[in-house]
């Protein structure tokens, strides 16, 4: 899979450089194209925003540069183009298994009060948002939601870090623990030391649905 980021701070996007997602860019198991929006500004002055017509507050991103920028790097409309909004529809594990399937995403970051309409008009397919809350820029959710798609491209986690989850299906996870068995007078469950793996996946099922219950009622279609 590829995907290509349209951002005024490229610079940004250099968190997904480490750990996890920056080995699985080296062993090529997805792409990251990062490319400056100013790159493509008409404008003498390489401006890229401009004063909302209607007045009011701030900077709106113009269409020009955002619609130069997608046809550059996606002439025929193969890729699946989204824009990063507190508007767009949230973010959940299944949208960003089913994005994971795609050969090719787009993600446009706003900033400053937004970008055009008529950009999201001519050139979006649907709007993303990671949360109800409003930010400074659409950098953060977009390094978001890669991270969270990412998860899911063959090759990129060992394979087994994704079997426990889907088998705990829509449940909070269990607790995790490591060495050593004593922390400051708490010890790890017996259970956990036993070796039976019956028993050992009996716990975890139960601690899951209790910890679910307790803090997450509305995943098990509980009031709240
Ligand atoms: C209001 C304010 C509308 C995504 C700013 C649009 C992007 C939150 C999210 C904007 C974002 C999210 C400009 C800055 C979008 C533009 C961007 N804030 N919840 N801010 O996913």
């Amino acid at each position: 899979m590829k995907i290509t980021v349209l951002t005024l701070f490229p610079e940004m996007f250099s968190a997904l450089s480490s750990s996890i997602l920056g080995r699985a860019r080296r062993d090529k198991k997805f792409e990251l194209e990062v490319v400056d929006i100013r790159d493509y500004t008409e404008d003498k002055h390489r401006k890229c925003d401009d004063y909302p017509f209607g007045g009011g507050a701030g900077m709106v991103m113009m269409a020009q540069p955002i619609g130069s920028a997608i046809e550059a790097v996606d002439p025929g409309h193969g890729a699946r183009r989204i824009y990063l909004s507190p508007k767009g529809k949230t973010l959940t594990q299944s949208r960003a298994v089913s994005l994971s399937e795609e050969e090719h995403l787009v993600l446009l970051c706003g900033h400053y009060e937004g970008v055009d309409q008529r950009a999201i008009d001519l050139f979006i397919d649907e709007e993303i948002s990671i949360g109800d809350y409003v930010l400074t820029g659409g950098e953060l959710p977009a390094m978001v939601l890669i991270d969270c798609v990412a998860r899911y491209i063959d090759g990129v986690l060992s394979p087994s870090s994704l079997v426990d989850e889907s088998f705990s299906e829509n449940l909070l996870e269990y607790p995790q623990y490591t060495r050593p068995v004593e922390y400051r007078g708490l010890t790890v469950p017996e259970v956990l030391r036993s070796g039976d793996h019956a028993e050992i996946d009996r716990w975890r099922r139960e601690q899951a649905r209790a910890l679910t219950k307790k803090l997450r009622p509305d995943l098990l279609g509980e009031d709240v």
